[in-house]
């Protein structure tokens, strides 16, 4: 592929970008992943490409609900393996949690592809395609998951979600940690924590979060997630874009057109 001028002022963007077409040549993202992170990324310019106030409280509170939780398991799909590998592996490690793949658009071969990648990255005991059991109630082959995983956990990291799996592992009792930088989504709406951001800076984010609130006793940790309000959080989210979208009216449009 052709050179990315590091000098260029969208680099990190086109970068983003070729991590996913990697990752869709590789037979790990499918070319509906990269038609999400077009909307994904969208938003992520609207909300100025960086991590704002409201999300790093629900970073905060997502790290003390997966360390006050018995039974914590990340979901990933293929957008997250492509652009967060190595933290999905090292925040596994540092929590601890499993990992399960779990896909929209399944098929056997991608299951093994993203499982090599993680075991490559230094991931063991990958699950997603053993033991398998259905959540009750949802039709999309998101349904199939591991009965010693995403069935049995009481905690799971869904990073760029499509929404009735949220809701139904909610409906489940289970608590729910989004990753989607679409507050008005429906996964937004029902997770028990939405981090509001783009998962390159949410993940290693919430890796750090989990490093400094080790060790915190477990009343400390459900204080600190019990304290936190996803509508309200949402709230601000959604009144920051909106107060962005004020100012950036207020400048000449060309001076801020990205390229
Ligand atoms: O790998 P598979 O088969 O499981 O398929 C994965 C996709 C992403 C195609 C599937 O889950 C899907 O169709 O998702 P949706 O319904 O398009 O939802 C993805 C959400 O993630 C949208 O709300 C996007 O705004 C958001 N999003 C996209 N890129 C990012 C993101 N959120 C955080 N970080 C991103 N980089």
């Amino acid at each position: 592929m052709e050179e990315i001028p590091r000098d260029h002022p969208r680099y990190v963007s086109l970068m983003i970008r070729r991590r996913l077409v990697e990752g869709f040549r590789a037979g790990i993202v499918v070319p509906e992943g990269l038609l999400a992170h077009g909307r994904g990324e969208a938003l992520d310019y609207i909300l100025g490409e960086e991590t704002q106030p409201p999300a790093q409280q629900a970073v905060k509170a997502a790290a003390a609900l997966m360390l006050s939780s018995q039974h914590p398991v990340i979901s990933v799909n293929g957008n997250t393996v492509a652009l967060a590998v190595d933290e999905v592996v090292r925040l596994s490690k540092l929590v601890p949690a499993k990992i399960e793949v779990n896909l929209f658009h399944r098929s056997g071969e991608r299951i093994s592809k993203i499982k090599q990648l993680l075991e490559n990255h230094g991931a063991a005991d990958v699950l997603g395609d053993d033991e398998l059991v259905e959540i009750p109630g949802l039709s999309s082959l998101r349904r199939l998951v591991s009965r010693r995983g995403i069935f049995a956990a009481d905690c799971v990291l869904v990073p760029l979600e499509d929404g009735d799996r949220a809701e139904k592992l909610v409906s489940m009792g289970k608590k729910i940690i989004a990753i989607d930088l679409n507050p008005f989504s429906r996964t937004s709406r029902a997770a028990t924590i939405t981090i509001v951001d783009n998962v390159v800076r949410a993940m290693p984010n919430l890796c750090r979060a989990v490093e400094e609130l080790k060790g915190r006793d477990h009343e400390t940790l459900q204080a600190i997630y019990k304290g936190f309000n996803n509508q309200e959080n949402l709230a601000r989210m959604i009144e920051l874009i909106l107060r962005r979208l004020e100012r950036l009216a207020g400048l000449d449009g060309l001076k801020w057109g990205a390229a």
